[in-house]
């Protein structure tokens, strides 16, 4: 009976989301118009706005008729951004808001044209000039509609339902330990293309070689049995590859590149050019695999000295939407002496990718499928899957990205098994060039030994570990004495350890209810200790970077909202135990 009402309720749920088109990547290589800016906002706090046609934005036409839910200029915000942080009265706000952003356009006959959303949390129903162009659900990754039929030329309305309530059905579900910040988190804007589109492509080393690069592109039927040209001024390299009659070309050859790294970030200049157009992009060649317990760069083993963090500016209290946020956060990050960074828990914007690239960090992304996922519901798979496709066609061709992970934290059970085996299939059927992982948390123990017996360690081609011994659980007894066991030989990534501490807190280092940074600085010395003893030990990331925002988090002395885990406190001030760290980074 549960599962044909899940059935029903998926039925539904399908029929009533009309699907975001397929996806143009690299957008930043594309003909396009910001409409970032001061956007008119309602807050729709009894849901009621579909059903009084706020999308249509009528004005009151005879003195007899008023119209309630009018947007006016008195309201704005601005975009990108989150709504809790810009309206006090939408600080802990979870629910409908409407925004309408107003501008003037001159399409031309012979273009085409799409609405590019960066991301939306959550759910959102987007109206051009009145007219549904369709729904998105899903956070943290880009959604684009084709508009070339709805464009008008001069004024035009576009209208965005953002729904940020947490569902049980949901990515992420009902609980998390991080602050959901509703809104249209990343840019808008409109893209112009020619008639016929070079729609993606994927471009890397072919895997397990270091001389050998292969390429496919997608392009409109239109361009079929033409020619496109891959070229690469600074390599010397200039390749035609013939599209067949269902738009698609493949090419691999010989090549000698200098290799992307963290300590060389080289980058080439990589354009695909059609007859109609040229999309270009900077592009790092690297490969990427693993040998028994080593991951191996460029054919050599490489420890990866990480860090997670949150998307999230601490000292703002806002959600990181600019290049200057995503600059600050990798920055800190460097100082750390990182060479690789866990973006959690989902996909993080562009612009981070895109700069972590540059500066030569190793990333980690994955999808919010964080602890508490309904798994025995079929639509969870279907988002998952959806959510897996928007992430690798959005960053399949930045290097820095060298592990995709598929959940954080989920608990064992038959149906959690079969969901994440097949999501492992899924990100290896799009993209087999990296890695896969997950981060586990179920362990089990006998005094100091800890086996990690996941049955997805099978499964994933790197075992990532959260443990917060010392913090959720008491330290064993005897310092530095801990093992973990896996049933596999892979390489182990520690991807969270820690504990709290409140900036500027001090006392002595065996009380962790004093929060107190001596007390976490121990913590990080036990850790390290440990893991020094662990022979697959290939990586680590403490958790975090910086103290975030997190509403579980009810300490009012200490927490108050906050989760103090951070090396650097909300305001970006070093903790003792941020040294530990980096002393550790400094040794390796
Ligand atoms: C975890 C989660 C992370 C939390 C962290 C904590 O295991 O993966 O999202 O924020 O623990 O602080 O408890």
């Amino acid at each position: 009976m549960k599962k044909l009402f899940i059935i029903l309720i998926t039925l539904f749920t399908c029929a009533t989301t009309l699907p975001a088109q397929n996806f143009l990547n690299n957008i930043e290589g594309r003909n396009t118009t910001s409409l970032n800016g001061r956007w008119q906002y309602i807050v729709d706090w009894y849901n009621r706005g579909t059903g009084m046609g706020i999308y249509k934005d009528k004005k009151a036409e005879k003195p007899t008729e008023f119209i309630e839910y009018a947007f006016t200029n008195e309201q704005e915000m601005n975009i990108p951004g989150d709504w809790n942080s810009q309206d006090p009265h939408l600080f802990y706000y979870e629910g409908n808001v409407w925004f309408k952003k107003v501008f003037d356009y001159q399409p031309k006959d012979n273009k085409r044209y799409f609405i590019y959303f960066g991301a939306v949390n959550y759910q959102s129903d987007v109206y051009l000039n009145g007219k549904l162009l369709g729904s998105h659900e899903g956070g943290f990754t880009p959604f684009q509609f084709e508009v070339t039929d709805s464009l008008k030329r001069g004024i035009n309305k576009l209208i965005v339902k953002v729904n940020s309530q947490r569902r049980e059905d949901a990515i992420p579900a009902m609980n998390y330990d991080w602050w959901n910040y509703g809104g249209i988190t990343r840019e808008v804007s409109i893209i112009e293309t020619p008639k016929h589109i070079i729609k993606d492509y994927f471009i890397q080393l072919k895997k397990r070689t270091t001389n050998e690069i292969e390429a496919w592109v997608k392009v409109d039927k239109g361009i079929s049995n033409k020619n496109i040209v891959l070229s690469i001024p600074t390599a010397g390299i200039k390749k035609t590859l013939t599209v067949d009659s269902v738009g698609d070309a493949a090419i691999a050859f010989k090549a000698d590149v200098k290799l992307w790294s963290p300590e060389t970030p080289n980058q080439y200049l990589v354009s695909f050019v059609s007859e109609e157009e040229t999309i270009s992009e900077k592009i790092g060649f690297r490969s990427i695999e693993v040998k028994g317990a080593d991951i191996i760069l460029n054919g050599k083993p490489i420890f990866l000295k990480g860090v997670n963090f949150h998307e999230e500016v601490p000292q703002r209290v806002a959600r990181a939407t600019s290049i200057e946020d995503a600059r600050q956060l990798l920055q800190w990050a460097k100082e750390l002496g990182c060479n690789f960074v866990r973006l959690t828990h989902y996909p993080q914007s562009e612009h981070t990718i895109r700069m972590a690239e540059e500066m030569g960090i190793m990333l980690w992304e994955e999808i919010p499928l964080w602890q508490g996922i309904a798994f025995d519901n079929p639509v969870i798979l279907k988002k998952a899957d959806n959510m897996l496709k928007e992430m690798i066609s959005r960053d399949k061709n930045h290097c820095s990205i060298i592990i995709w992970s598929i959940a954080n934290e989920t608990k064992q059970s038959n149906d959690r098994n079969n969901v994440l085996t097949k999501m492992a299939g899924i990100v290896r059927g799009l993209d087999d060039t990296r890695l896969v992982s997950a981060a586990l948390y179920q362990f089990t123990r006998e005094g100091n030994k800890i086996m990690v017996n996941d049955t997805l360690c099978k499964v994933l081609d790197v075992i990532a570990l959260n443990s917060y011994l010392g913090w959720y659980q008491p330290w064993p007894e005897g310092d530095g004495n801990v093992v973990f066991q896996t049933i596999v030989q892979k390489p182990i990534i520690m991807t969270e350890f820690g504990g709290e501490s409140k900036y500027g807190q001090h006392g002595t280092a065996d009380s962790a209810g004093l929060w107190n940074e001596e007390y976490q600085e121990k913590l990080y010395k036990d850790n390290l200790m440990m893991m020094r003893k662990m022979p697959n030990l290939r990586g680590t990331c403490p958790w975090v970077l910086a103290d975030f925002r997190a509403p579980n988090r009810m300490n009012i002395t200490y927490q108050n909202g906050w989760n103090r885990k951070g090396l650097l406190s909300d305001k970006g001030e070093k903790k003792k135990a941020w040294y530990i760290m980096k002393a550790f980074y400094d040794s390796k």
